[in-house]
């Protein structure tokens, strides 16, 4: 994240729930087909996109708000409806780099999952529509799909120094993948994790 000035004061942003867009923002950045390249389980499918030219699949908007105390974030995503193979678009996912660290995540528009895994194998997944609110405890990996089809906007609320670390993830994705079959989002065992 860039580097923020101090400031003690209340800050006020506001949000369009329809957009995940915030007024005043500080920083924005996208992800596309070629940033989450590992994360999707058909590499062949991945390849396909990447020779079409990539696609984006979400964009994340933060303002972190740093005082000379403690530092809270705000942040928004929107996923963009779409697959990748059978598998519905998703963020990275990842793990606070900091093992203290919690979230909150809050669904304002769209449909889909919230997909939560420790390193010790606990899964957990939530279903989401706009309304649902989800405390993400310090020890879960975290990851959200769309499985609709329109824009899924969320809104997380962190701590700056929670860090991200997206390497496991990376390495062997969530125990079970969403994918489409006969038009129904179905999780389905992740075949990167082997049998
Ligand atoms: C939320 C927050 C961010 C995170 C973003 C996208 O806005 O949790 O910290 O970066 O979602 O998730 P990811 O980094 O896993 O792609
Ligand atoms: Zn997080």
């Amino acid at each position: 994240m860039k580097q923020i000035p101090i400031n003690d004061l209340p800050i006020t942003v506001q949000l369009d729930a329809s957009t995940g867009v915030f007024t005043p923002c500080i920083e924005m950045e996208n992800r596309r087909v070629s940033d989450l390249s590992m994360m999707f389980y058909d590499q062949a499918a991945v390849q396909a996109i990447l020779e079409g030219g990539d696609r984006l699949v979400y964009d994340i908007r933060y303002y972190p708000f740093i005082t000379s105390v403690s530092d809270m974030a705000l942040g928004t995503t929107v996923i963009y409806p779409g697959k990748v193979g059978d598998e519905y678009h998703m963020t990275k996912g990842h793990f606070h780099a900091r093992a203290d660290q919690p979230e909150i995540y809050y669904c304002v528009q769209g449909e889909g999952f919230l997909q939560m895994e420790t390193r010790a194998g606990d899964y957990q997944v939530a279903a989401w529509k706009p309304g649902t609110v989800t405390h993400i405890p310090p020890a879960y990996a975290h990851r959200v799909i769309n499985t609709g089809s329109t824009p899924l906007v969320f809104v997380a609320s962190f701590h700056v120094a929670a860090g991200h670390d997206y390497a496991p993830v990376i390495a062997r994705g969530f125990q079970y993948v969403i994918v489409e079959r006969d038009g129904q989002p179905v999780a389905v065992p992740n075949p990167r994790r082997g049998s």
